[in-house]
Formats: C-alpha cells, structure tokens, sequence
C-alpha cells in the first residue's frame, strides 16, 4: 500500500516529460507528434549512405558492389537460385543467372571456364566442352573444371 504514491508520482513526472519534448513547432518541421521520428530532419546534416560501405541485404557484398555486379543489394539471392551472391562470386557463377550455380557436388569452378577454347578430341587437343553428369545426377560441364586435374572413368552397358 505504502508503493502507491512513488507510482503515481513517477507517472506524472513521466507524462510532463513527453510533454515537454520534440513539440511541434515550425521551426523543427512539426512532423514529430512528440518525439523526433526517424525520418524528421533536424537540420544537423544528416549523412547520406556510403554504398562503399552499405550492405542493404547483409550477404557481404556493398551496395557498391552489387552495382558494379548488377545484383539486387536488397536480396542476398539476387537470381533466386538458392545461392548467396558472394557464394556465386567466390565460385566462380553467375550472380544473376539461376542456371548457373555452384554445383551441389562442391567441385571447384574455375575462373577460367568461359577462356578455354576447345580444339576437338584429338590427342593432345585441349578437349571442346561438354556436359556430363557427376555422382549426384547432376549435370557438370568440363570447362568447368579448368585449372584442375580430371579423371574420367566411362562405361558403357548394353
Ligand atoms: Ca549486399
Ligand atoms: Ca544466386
Ligand atoms: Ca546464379
């Protein structure tokens, strides 16, 4: 019972303070309805984002750089592949492509894959590109592969 007058007494200190603050005035925009808003200015010039340093979507990469991209710096997934824009980056992929992803095998990609000029299957040509399908059925290009050492092993049952 004895707690009853400090509780009406903080209230009432409570309610003069949200009173006394941020009234709107001309002066201050008159946009705040008490308090000062996110988005009312008070005139202390306030910085605009740095895209350099922005990262809108949080997935690593600046606004900056998804602009030099082309990505979506509001969607870590720019193409919807199920694939991170930095994972597609460091993996050598397509940001903004959905077909082109890191493989679900985990292979490396080689930065180089879209150099290699096939010369045929002759021995000792740099072998044309083809598509074949890994262990877990799915479909990996050998171009791919470049800067790295493949095994093949072919069979064949009829
Ligand atoms: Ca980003
Ligand atoms: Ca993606
Ligand atoms: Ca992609």
């Amino acid at each position: 019972m004895k707690a009853l007058p400090i509780t009406v007494l903080f209230g009432g200190i409570f309610l003069l303070g949200c009173a006394g603050v941020g009234a709107d005035t001309a002066e201050n925009g008159g946009g705040g309805g008490g308090f000062l808003g996110l988005g009312d200015d008070t005139g202390s010039g306030e910085e605009e984002e740095d895209p350099a340093k922005t990262d809108s979507d949080g997935d690593g990469l600046t606004n900056a750089e998804e602009d030099d991209l082309g990505t979506d710096p509001d969607k870590a997934d720019s193409d919807g592949d199920g694939f991170d824009d930095p994972d597609e980056v460091e993996g050598n992929t397509d940001p903004n492509k959905a077909s082109d992803h890191p493989y679900e095998g985990g292979w490396p990609i080689g930065a180089c894959r879209n150099d290699v000029q096939g010369e045929g299957f002759s021995e000792r040509d740099i072998s044309d590109n083809f598509n074949m399908e890994d262990q877990f059925g799915e479909e990996v290009e050998l171009h791919a592969f470049c800067e790295n050492v493949v095994y093949m092993v072919f069979a064949a049952v009829w």
